[in-house]
Formats: structure tokens, C-alpha cells, sequence
């Protein structure tokens, strides 16, 4: 219950909209994030995450793959690619190395596997529409969760496919679905200072749009804590929410902290716990048609991801193993990414919620086991 005495009277009207189920609007939004303090966000957003997903924090059990850390671009927040010029750096794996990472989880029972890295400009749609099948043929039963929309940009712009010919050509492989990367964030301005020369938002969204058309399910990120301001987190929200009311087709909006060791812009400081819960909550609230709101712990420290279960989110992503890179290199606290199942459900239950494994598409796997 929120104590409504000394709130402005145009937050206890937000407070009213959220409890009552209705939509609230971008200047909402806005005012939620300049004005709110975090214990108000932070219960309006509980209010809607027990509404839509109880008491329940889904994670699965996944691991992942990274292709190669080169990469076309050269986005300034990024600690993890190396340019093409100075590939020394940068490892670059064949179809039969990353199937070899496959094979390490042979009689283990993880149902995802998350493929993402660089823009490689030598792996192109044919590599990895041959790694994809490979994948499949070896287990059928893996669920892949595939490249983001960067890295189909650039692949389908090299092999002079429309986006969907593109996406049938790998659903035919045995791709099944997307993952959310590379959004960061759509207002022009802002992307023009930090990743100027990847997708811009239109793109963005096309990929996502049509995928969802052709029936794949996709995830939805923000990279929050540069030099944005809160207008342009909204925005690039409003721009999701639109989306989604029209296909419907995303699972899961994912808060990415920014981490600021070794890349170009490591003159920005992080920003705090406070700043990263009030977000997560006010995420919670402003997309009202997002089934999941995710914490991803490797980013955010495992008890960093812990509290944010008070703050709206539902989802600790997965099991994942030591071969993500991406935050490690970026400073995030976890150096080597790894939690079992059972260190999991321990994390979700001292939270006093209930741990439900899940698939990538939220059906509930009953009868885990916590031996692994
Ligand atoms: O798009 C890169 C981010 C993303 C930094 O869909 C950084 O289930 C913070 O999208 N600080 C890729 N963030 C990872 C990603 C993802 C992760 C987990 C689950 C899912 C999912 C998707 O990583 C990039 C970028 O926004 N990133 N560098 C950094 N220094
Ligand atoms: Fe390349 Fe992705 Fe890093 Fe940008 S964030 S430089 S697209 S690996």
C-alpha cells in the first residue's frame, strides 16, 4: 500500500491509473522518473508485476554462444569487440568449434541456447544458416535464440535479402527466436554519439516487426546510463509499447545497465542501485503490454538482480556459463558468469518468490532437477 500523504497530487493520479490498470502516458513516465522517490515506483510496480505474474520469477537454463568478438562496428560503450583491423585481438569460431560447445552440454538438460556477438564481415548468412542447422541436427530439442537485430542487419543487407526473406531463409535452418540486443537507444541524437554507424531505430524495429509477423517471439533491451536523459529512456519505450501493440510479439524487456571498464566511454560514471531499481520499476509500469520484465544478473551482480525482484521484475534470465564475455570485459562484477539451477532458486527464494523454471517462451518446465 502506498502512503499517499505528501505526494504531489499528480503522482497520487499516476498512483490511481497503475492500481486501476490503466495506461499511463510519457509525461507520466517522465514525471515518475524526476519526481518519484524509489519506494513509491518501487510498489506500483509490484502492484503490476503480482498482477501479471504473481509471485513467480521464471529463469531457464541456457548457455551461450559468441561466435567471434570482431566486429564492423565500433560502438563507443563497447569493451568487447576489436575492430576488424586489429583482429589479433579477436577470437573467430568455426561452425565445428561452436558445435563442440554444443556437444559440452550433451545429457544436460539446458533448453536454450543464446547465439550473439560481433559483425563479423566474414560470417554471413549462409555461415550461419549452416551453424544453425548443424545445431539442430545434433539436438533437435535446443531452442535457438539467435543474433540480434544488428547483426541480421548487416547479414541480410550483405546477402541483398529483404529482412524477410532473410528471417524465413534461417527459420527454415531452425531458428526460433530473438534476441533483444542492440536496441540501446532509438532517439537519433543519442545513438549519433554512441553507436552512430549500426541499425538506427527504424531498422530496429522492422526486424523485430517482422519476425513477430512470421511468428517468432522476441526479447527487447535498453542500454540505460550513458548520456541519455530520461526523456529519450521513455521514448525509446513509447517506440516498444507501439510496437508491441500492434504484433504482440515481444516476451521480455530487458534493462541493461551501462558498465564502463575499457571502452571509449569510461569518463561516464555508473550509474547507482537507486537509479538502476527506479528503472526497472518504472519499466514495469510504463510497458504495460510486456509480459516480463528481465534482469540480467551477469550484467547487474547476482544481489543487484535479487533486489530488483522488488522492483518489478520477474525474470533472472538463465543458468548461463562462463562463456559470456560481453560484461565480464565491460566490468561488471561477474567475472566469470556461472550459477547453477540450485544457486538460483536459493537467490529467488530468499526473495520470498517463487522460482519457476521456464523455456524460452515462458511455458513452465515442472519437476526441475537441482542436481546440476
Ligand atoms: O546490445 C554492450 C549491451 C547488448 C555494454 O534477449 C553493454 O534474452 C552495458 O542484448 N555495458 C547485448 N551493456 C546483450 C543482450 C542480451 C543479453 C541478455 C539476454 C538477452 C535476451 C539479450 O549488450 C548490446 C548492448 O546493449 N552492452 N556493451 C556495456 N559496456
Ligand atoms: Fe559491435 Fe555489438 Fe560491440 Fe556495437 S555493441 S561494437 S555492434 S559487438
Amino acid at each position: 500500500m502506498i502512503a499517499t500523504t505528501n505526494i504531489s497530487a499528480d503522482l497520487q493520479q499516476i498512483a490511481e491509473k497503475v492500481k486501476s490498470g490503466q495506461r499511463i502516458t510519457d509525461q507520466e513516465g517522465l514525471l515518475l522518473f524526476e519526481k518519484a522517490s524509489l519506494g513509491f515506483v518501487g510498489s506500483l510496480a509490484n502492484e503490476v508485476r503480482i498482477r501479471k505474474n504473481g509471485d513467480k520469477v521464471y529463469f531457464n537454463r541456457n548457455f551461450h554462444i559468441e561466435p567471434t568478438n570482431v566486429c564492423v562496428f565500433s560502438c563507443n560503450f563497447c569493451s568487447y569487440s576489436k575492430l576488424y583491423a586489429k583482429r589479433e585481438e579477436g577470437w573467430e569460431l568455426s561452425i565445428d568449434q561452436m558445435l563442440d560447445i554444443v556437444k559440452k552440454y550433451d545429457g544436460q538438460p539446458v533448453t536454450e541456447v543464446h547465439i550473439v556477438g560481433g559483425v563479423h564481415p566474414k560470417m554471413d548468412l549462409q555461415f550461419f544458416a549452416d551453424l544453425i542447422r548443424a545445431i539442430k541436427a545434433h539436438r533437435p530439442d535446443l531452442h535457438i535464440k539467435a543474433f540480434t537485430a544488428v547483426e541480421y542487419d548487416y547479414m541480410f543487407r550483405k546477402a541483398k535479402v529483404t529482412v524477410e526473406e532473410g528471417l524465413k531463409f534461417l527459420m527454415a535452418a531452425g531458428l526460433n527466436s530473438i534476441p533483444g540486443g542492440g536496441a540501446e537507444i532509438f532517439h537519433p541524437e543519442i545513438r549519433e554519439k554512441i553507436c552512430a554507424d549500426k541499425v538506427d531505430a527504424a531498422g530496429w524495429l522492422l526486424i523485430h516487426e517482422t519476425a513477430h509477423k512470421l511468428g517468432l517471439y522476441s526479447n527487447a533491451t535498453m542500454l540505460f546510463g550513458t548520456i541519455e536523459k530520461y526523456e529519450h529512456r521513455i521514448e525509446h519505450m513509447r517506440r516498444l509499447r507501439e510496437l508491441q501493440d500492434r504484433s504482440g510479439g515481444f516476451n521480455t524487456f530487458i534493462p541493461l545497465k551501462f558498465r564502463n571498464k575499457d571502452n571509449d566511454m569510461s569518463y561516464v560514471p555508473e550509474s547507482s542501485v537507486v537509479e538502476d531499481m527506479k528503472t526497472y520499476a518504472i519499466a514495469r509500469i510504463y510497458l504495460d503490454n510486456f509480459p516480463h520484465i528481465k534482469a540480467y544478473w551477469p550484467m547487474l551482480g547476482r544481489q543487484n538482480a535479487q533486489l530488483s525482484l522488488s522492483f518489478g521484475v520477474d525474470d533472472i534470465d538463465g543458468t548461463i556459463d562462463d562463456t559470456t564475455k560481453i560484461y565480464s570485459m565491460a566490468g561488471s562484477e561477474e567475472q566469470t558468469p556461472s550459477m547453477t539451477t540450485a544457486e538460483l532458486v536459493t537467490l529467488i527464494k530468499q526473495a520470498k518468490r517463487v522460482p519457476v523454471e521456464r523455456d524460452t517462451l515462458y511455458n513452465e518446465i515442472t519437476n526441475y532437477a537441482l542436481t546440476d
